[in-house]
């Protein structure tokens, strides 16, 4: 009972909050435990708890490799840390309202996607001089493709429009990173950690990004009912951020780890 005393305090308060921020949603709220059969609504805590615990490993790490490697680390950890926060937001809106977070969705995507090319950038630029172009090329290609899918999401485009704005920017961004500057650099200069590394990226980018349409399509462009649509959607988008932000993080820290033992010990610390 004592024990009991502070937690219902606690959560009472929660729900007063509530009730002032978002008038109507109090009785989904009250009423809103997770339930064993809402899958969108499992992946969803699962996934925050695993980018928790993600972020908490990235920063970690950090004082365990060299310090040209740190950077790129923090990076990862950023990605996890700013995903995990939208995640509870996503989380708490789909088990109260059982809507699609459209909108938390895509500022998550706004933030981390960018860090993610940036790390593209760090990895290279750990070993060789890298043009600022190759990484404005690969920002813009990101706007567009986030702008285009945001429009159709949001109801600001035709879905089919969006879409194909969407994919112009991603093919624009696997062009950079397969045949453009970014590859080319890649090829001539870095040692095989990076180079096994920054292969591996560009795979997670074709491959693991490719998740992302996937989900808009089943979403969005092949006509099951709205309800259906939209546990498609989220459970896709969710093993998408699964695979491309904590996999994506860990194959950064292979390549630190391993590069930093091959270093001789003086140059470590
Ligand atoms: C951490 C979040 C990541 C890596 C998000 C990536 C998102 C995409 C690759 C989205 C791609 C889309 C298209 C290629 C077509 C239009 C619809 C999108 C925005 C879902």
């Amino acid at each position: 009972m004592i024990n009991q005393k502070p937690f219902l305090t606690f959560k009472t308060t929660g729900l007063v909050l509530l009730a002032l921020l978002s008038p109507g949603s109090v009785f989904a709220a009250s009423e809103g435990a997770l339930r064993a059969d809402d899958i969108v609504g499992v992946s969803f805590w699962v996934i925050s708890m695993a980018l928790v615990a993600s972020t908490a490993f990235f920063f970690l790490e950090i004082q365990r490799v060299a310090p040209k490697w740190k950077t790129s680390l923090n990076v990862s950890g950023l990605v996890t840390l700013v995903a995990a926060t939208h995640y509870f937001y996503m989380r708490d809106l789909w088990v109260a309202t059982g809507n699609t977070p459209t909108v938390f969705r895509y500022i998550d995507w706004l933030i981390t996607v960018p860090l993610l090319m940036v790390e593209f950038y760090l990895i290279l630029s750990a070993i060789t001089k890298v043009p600022a172009g190759v990484f404005w090329r690969l920002i813009i290609g990101t706007f567009v493709m986030l702008g285009g899918g945001y429009a159709g999401e949001a109801g600001y485009l035709d879905v089919w429009a969006a879409f194909a704005i969407g994919m112009g920017g991603w093919a624009f961004i696997v062009w950079e990173i397969f045949l453009g500057e970014a590859g080319k650099i890649n090829a001539n200069s870095a040692p095989p950690a990076v180079q096994s590394a920054f292969s591996l990226m560009r795979w997670v980018v074709l491959v693991g990004w490719a998740i992302y349409p996937i989900g808009y399509i089943l979403g969005y462009l092949v006509g099951g009912t709205p309800d259906n649509s939209m546990i498609l959607l989220n459970v896709v988008y969710n093993l998408a951020d699964v695979v491309n932000k904590i996999a994506f993080g860990v194959i950064i820290w292979t390549a630190a780890v391993s590069e930093t033992e091959r270093l001789p010990v003086a140059s470590k610390a």
